[in-house]
Formats: structure tokens, C-alpha cells, sequence
């Protein structure tokens, strides 16, 4: 199990990423903090409240987390009253039952959402979202004789990940450079366009992988469905309160490498907005729904309790 400074680090640096990753290995290195050494309750709250600080600081813009790390906290927070052994028993167990329900969430996404797949269909995805790929596998395994098309999605190239993975499961995959996807909508026919989410907010509006919302714009140019998938875990219930979801800008050096050029700006967001009048569905684990359900599913997923934080 990694300690929280290591799952810190590796989420800092990428080395583990994908919005629901980070919040599942966030969830798990918060386990060991339960279990490590502490005077007493008190102690390991202390304890518990200032590693999920870290860990939400790690990366700004996924909001699972943040989410992730507050539903644990406010568990920890709940039951700080309780000995510390019953403490430890109550509060590990929750994280692990959380960790379970994102496992099945993912799992679920991929059932519902391979029926929105048809035999024979194009689809177009970007950057590397492990639902998307879920659901993508799981349509092949029903057998939706299926091809896919990833940008590369620079400047980190995670398209190379979803290509790999796709074309190692034996699903047909075409590689293009970010740029193409209009010519590539229209070129090969594309039905569908199918993306992760790092955040989705009270609007329904969509948070992903920069490049997303130039995407949607060209599918709706061409009348192509637009379909997020995505955990509840990534809506944002402080978006509910105003809370403006910060995009993550990214070292100049991803771009350039060490090539200089003088007085340029050079501008590396990690992520765009996409409206939700882009977006034709949202598969979640609770089935699939437009993006005027998000508030629904917001209120009563989470309550307010923890919007006011
Ligand atoms: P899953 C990724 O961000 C992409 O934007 C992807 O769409 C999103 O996380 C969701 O990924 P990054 O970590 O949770 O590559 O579906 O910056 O795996």
C-alpha cells in the first residue's frame, strides 16, 4: 500500500492518473493512515484530516478527489467520539466499502453503457478514461464488432494508453493527431463520440481532458452524438454554491521540451469546459440520463453537507 506522501507524489507527477484512479489510490493510502500508529482518536483525526489535505492538493481540477477524500474525512469526523479501535474498524471499513462501490460503479457503467453501442459503430474517444475503455471492452465482449478512433491527445499522449489497450483486447483502432478529429469525423463516418470526465458540474456541463470541448463542438456540427461516462463521484457539489471548477495549468515544458522561444507565451491547460448543450447523454452508474439530471443526482447523492467546506 503506498503511504500518502507517495500517492501524493504519484498523482503529482502523473504517474497515476485518470480521475477515478486518483481517487481510488487517494482512498486506499488514507487505509494506512487509519491503521498507523496514534495516541488516540483524537490523533489519528488529526492525523486523518491533515493527509487528506495533501492528497486533495495534489491535483486541482479532478473533483473525485476531493469528493473521494471529504466523504472519508466527514466518516472520520462522525465517529471521532468512538474508542480508537472501534474507530479504526468503523472508519476502514467504510473506506473499503467505498472503494467497492467505485469498482462496481465503473463495472455498472460499462453494462449500461455498451447498450448505447451498436454493431458496426465508429466511435471517437479522447485522452485515456479507463470507463470509456470499460465500456468499450465490454460492448466487444457482447459482440459489437466495433471500430475506434483516439487522438493522441498531446501534449502527454495518453491517447497512446487507450490505442494499446484497445487494439491488445483486439478491438480495431485508428490512431490520429488531435487536429484531425473534424476531418476524421467526417472521413471514416464516426456514430459516436464517447468520453471520460474529470468533473461534471450542477449545469451539466462537462469538464475533461483539454481538446474535449473543440470535440463536441465538431460533433454537433456533423449531428454525431456526444455521450459522457463517468462515475457520480466526479460531480461537483460545490458547484451547486457557485464553486468554479479550477483547470489545471500544466508546466510550459510539456509543450516545448527545452526549446526556448523568447517572449511567447505558451499556454498549457490540462482541461476545457464543454456546455451542456454539447452533450446528448451522461452514463452513470445510475443509468443514463441528459445533463439537466445532474443537479438531481447532486442533491441527492450528497446532501449539502459537504458543499459548504
Ligand atoms: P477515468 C483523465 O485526465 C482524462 O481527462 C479522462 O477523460 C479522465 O481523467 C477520466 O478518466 P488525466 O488524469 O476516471 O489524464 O475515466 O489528466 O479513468
Amino acid at each position: 500500500m503506498l503511504t500518502v506522501n507517495q500517492t501524493f507524489r504519484k498523482i503529482r507527477n502523473m504517474e497515476i492518473r485518470g480521475a477515478l484512479d486518483i481517487a481510488i489510490v487517494s482512498a486506499n493510502s488514507l487505509l494506512g493512515v487509519v491503521d498507523s500508529d496514534a495516541r488516540d482518536t483524537k490523533n489519528l483525526v488529526a492525523k486523518l484530516n491533515f493527509s487528506g489535505k495533501r492528497l486533495k492538493s495534489a491535483r486541482p481540477t479532478a473533483v473525485s478527489l476531493p469528493n473521494a477524500v471529504d466523504y472519508i474525512l466527514s466518516l472520520a469526523n462522525k465517529n471521532r467520539n468512538l474508542e480508537i479501535n472501534e474507530f479504526r474498524k468503523k472508519v476502514s471499513s467504510g473506506i473499503k466499502k467505498f472503494i467497492e462501490e467505485q469498482n462496481n460503479a465503473i463495472e455498472r457503467i460499462a453494462e449500461i453503457g455498451s447498450r448505447l453501442i451498436e454493431n458496426g459503430d465508429i466511435i471517437l474517444t479522447h485522452c485515456n478514461s479507463d470507463t470509456v475503455t470499460m465500456m468499450l471492452k465490454h460492448a466487444w465482449d457482447n459482440g459489437k464488432r466495433i471500430k475506434v478512433v483516439c487522438t493522441e491527445t498531446r501534449p502527454r499522449y495518453q491517447g497512446y494508453i487507450t490505442v494499446r489497450e484497445l487494439s491488445k483486447h483486439g478491438i480495431p483502432t485508428t490512431l490520429i493527431i488531435d487536429s484531425a478529429v473534424h476531418y476524421a469525423m467526417r472521413e471514416l463516418k464516426v456514430d459516436k463520440v464517447l468520453v471520460g470526465a474529470d468533473a461534471v458540474s450542477v449545469s451539466g456541463d462537462l469538464i475533461n481532458k483539454v481538446g474535449t470541448s473543440q470535440i463536441a463542438l465538431c460533433a454537433k456540427e456533423l449531428d454525431i452524438d456526444f455521450i459522457v461516462a463517468t462515475e457520480s463521484i466526479k460531480f461537483s457539489p460545490r458547484s451547486i454554491i457557485g464553486a468554479v471548477i479550477e483547470i489545471e495549468e500544466r508546466n510550459p515544458r510539456e509543450v516545448v521540451g527545452s526549446k526556448k522561444f523568447r517572449g511567447v507565451t505558451i499556454l498549457n491547460p490540462g482541461f476545457d469546459v464543454t456546455d451542456a448543450r454539447y452533450i446528448d447523454m451522461i452514463v452513470t452508474e445510475y443509468g443514463v440520463m441528459p445533463p439537466q439530471a445532474v443537479y438531481s443526482v447532486l442533491k441527492e447523492k450528497f446532501g449539502w453537507e459537504l458543499v459548504e467546506k
